[in-house]
């Protein structure tokens, strides 16, 4: 009999598990994914993330599989012989009948197994693997779809390879999201022994009515589901998704608003809700992460004098750098009340405060490349930095020549008239007839580009007087780019505050980012982190998570909170947004896939005991019970000046305020409730 004991340990506070005597001897676990080594969105985050705790715990009886492209795999993954001999003959039977597999190691942490199916190698199947779908579920694909048919190569392969493993040992799969589901179909109308589990991180459906500015989330109930899949031509995808779903031994999805979701568009209710956690790695000081923002900031602040130069009548020190990143969604990320916001927000800051901010939009649209004036700026920049250090140079040598005499020299004479002629030559350089641009590259659908469409609408053209400056950035940041050097990391790092109103939401990996990195974020209500992070912290607003109310209150209303929350922002001190800081950074341990892993174990023990009912009698693990975060209690807010929901708030802008970040912490520790139930036997 398999035997599973759990104890408990405690990081920060935390409560976490360990586990001993796995059951995971006689078992392959195999993660299939459409973004195993192939980046296209968040999903591939969460395996990325999560690889490291489930190579902990399943070590070399763990595989990922995805589609196989030969740069990801030439940069990625290290090729190697399959160690298991079961592994080794079913990838010989898709071989030798001619569809290419590749084995390795995916180099990230944890460096699991990779097995990655050649769909360009089995196209020949096509016609021959729809009439099978078509045998046994009824779902046909047309041919001008080619992600569909994609995933059916792939999904073919998959289930092929399964029933050449054959039963010895037992083996779960874990599929994600539609474009694997039709292995899934096929496994389980071949018979094929596994124990299967299906994860939507968001339903098809979902994201094209909301795309189509709906009130989505008042009429779930209301949807002719089948009616509005052919409207919108997506019929067999939604067919593909539906039939996985139900066809999953456990169905699982990644946030309770998505279960509710899911239960409306695809019928079935989700077995367990499993939260997309991160990798966190904690600095041993907090003042690590925080030297950190610092050094980052300073990288922007360059890329700013060069971007505003002769424009630069803001003051640097305070100005603050706000941003929304990701896939160009434009409403169902919420970049349409942002921007209505910033117009709100540049109108309050122009009355009442002498703070700018710079808004970064991250998010890939179709250019043709950097524009010239983006580049001019960096390059003036760089030869007003150049002059300055000739000039300095100069004068710091005749300075030391006077010194060395006795002499302190005439200040008035010891720059030559070559010296101001070099100055001011700099100077006339800076000088410039438009306003500094809005966008970085030049756009190729500059005139119907949502983002640039309703900059023009709201007049927010980085003038003079506009204390909102807005930049467009239509690419991924790269630390290899001539313009802005850095990687998302360091750029969020340096930033002040990451927006994120979205609509649609399932999760929402950016604010998490921006959490364990210590810097505060805006979410929503609509989306699965902000509804996580209502759920498990008491007054999310003190940590620095601003949730938008984006279900129960009109559009107008919700642009009017948002305002608020960046103005309320802006309205903080250095000191305050320190302290801020330090508290988001505390959250990142709800966030860490050491804690958020155990809802996929409990997805696991319930698909095995399932699927195998004779074999796995033991009672299913313990769905983990929540805990909450309570209010920091360090520092009373001061009736007077404070923001609501802040740390105490000073007129100065560092004083010296008795606040103490261990004993803030270490309060918050001792208040934490956790009620973890923990026991599951294996029997
Ligand atoms: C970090 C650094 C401080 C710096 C501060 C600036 O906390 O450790 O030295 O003063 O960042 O914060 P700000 O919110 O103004 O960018
Ligand atoms: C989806 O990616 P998206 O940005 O298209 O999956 C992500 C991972 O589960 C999730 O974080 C996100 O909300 C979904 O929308």
């Amino acid at each position: 009999p398999l035997t599973r004991s759990l104890s408990m340990t405690s990081l920060s506070g935390l409560p976490l598990w360990d586990e001993e005597d796995l059951p995971v001897d006689d078992l392959l676990l195999f993660e299939v994914a459409w973004e195993v080594t192939n980046k296209v969105g968040g999903i591939y985050t969460v395996i990325q993330t999560k690889a490291k705790i489930t190579v902990d715990e399943w070590g070399e009886n763990l595989f990922m599989m995805g589609p196989y492209y030969e740069h990801n795999f030439n940069t990625q993954v290290e090729q190697c012989e399959p160690p298991n001999p079961a592994i080794k003959k079913a990838m010989g039977a898709l071989i030798d009948n001619g569809c290419l597999v590749y084995f390795g190691r995916w180099l990230i942490e944890g460096s699991p197994y990779v097995i990655l199916f050649d769909t360009g190698s089995a196209a020949w199947n096509l016609d021959r693997w729809k009439g099978d779908l078509w045998d046994t579920c009824g779902i046909g694909l047309p041919a001008h779809d080619r992600e569909a048919n994609d995933s059916l190569l792939f999904g073919s392969m998959v289930a092929w390879f399964f029933k050449e493993l054959g039963d010895s040992p037992n083996v779960l799969a874990h599929f994600h999201e539609w474009q694997v589901g039709a292995g899934l179909i096929l496994c389980r109308s071949r018979k094929i022994p596994l124990a299967t589990i299906f994860t939507t991180h968001a339903t098809l459906l979902g994201r094209y009515i909301c795309a189509g500015n709906v009130d989505f989330y008042n009429n779930l109930d209301k949807f002719n589901i089948d009616q509005e899949a052919g409207e919108r031509q997506i019929y067999h995808r939604y067919c593909l998704e539906r039939a996985a779903v139900h066809c999953a031994h456990v169905f699982t999805t990644v946030s309770q608003i998505t279960a509710v979701e899911a239960n409306h568009m695809l019928h079935r209710k989700p077995d367990v809700v499993t939260p997309n956690g991160l990798n966190i790695k904690k600095f041993s000081a907090m003042h690590e992460f925080q030297n950190l923002h610092s050094t980052n900031k300073g990288q922007i602040q360059e890329f700013i004098r060069g971007h505003f130069y002769g424009h630069l009548d803001f003051n640097l020190e305070k100005t603050l750098f706000f941003f929304i990143a990701g896939r160009y969604e434009f409403s169902n990320k919420g970049v349409d009340i942002f921007l209505e916001s910033l117009s709100r927000l540049n109108y309050l800051l122009r009355v009442w405060n002498d703070v700018t901010v710079v808004v970064f939009f991250i998010m890939p649209a179709k250019t043709n490349n950097f524009n010239v004036e983006t580049l001019k700026g960096q390059a003036v920049r760089k030869q007003l930095w150049d002059t300055a250090h000739t000039v300095k140079d100069k004068f710091g040598k005749r300075l030391y020549e006077a010194l060395l005499k006795g002499d302190i020299p005439d200040m008035n004479t010891i720059l030559d008239r070559d010296d101001f002629t070099i100055m001011k030559r700099a100077i006339y350089a800076t000088q410039r007839h438009t306003l500094p641009p809005v966008t970085t590259h030049n756009m190729l659908d500059d005139t119907s580009d949502p983002i640039l469409a309703n900059v023009r609408r709201i007049g927010l053209f980085n003038a003079r007087t506009d204390r909102v400056k807005v930049l467009f950035h239509p690419e991924f940041l790269s630390s290899t780019s001539p313009l802005l050097p850095m990687d998302y990391e360091e750029f969020v790092r340096g930033c002040h505050l990451g927006v994120f109103p979205s609509y649609y939401e399932p999760w929402g990996y950016t604010p998490g980012e921006c959490t364990v990195m210590g810097i505060p974020s805006v979410t929503t209500n609509l989306s699965g982190f902000g509804c996580f992070m209502e759920e498990h912290v008491s007054d999310p607003t003190a940590y620095g998570i601003y949730i938008v109310d984006r279900r129960f209150r009109s559009a107008d209303d919700s642009c009017n909170q948002l305002t608020q929350f960046m103005f309320g922002f802006c309205q903080q001190s250095r000191r305050q947004r320190i302290i801020q800081r330090n508290r988001t950074e505390r959250l990142s341990d709800l966030l860490d896939w050491r804690y958020l892993g155990r809802f996929y174990m409990h997805a696991r023990s319930l698909a095995l005991r399932r699927a195998f009912p004779d074999k796995f009698k033991m009672e299913p693990l313990a769905p983990p019970q929540g805990f909450r975060y309570p209010r920091p209690g360090s520092v009373p807010p001061s009736p007077s000046a404070s923001v609501h929901s802040t740390p105490h708030h000073s007129d100065e802008e560092d004083d010296e305020e008795p606040y103490d970040e261990d004993k803030e912490a270490e309060r918050d520790r001792q208040n934490i409730k956790a009620p973890f139930t923990l026991g599951a036997t294996f029997s």
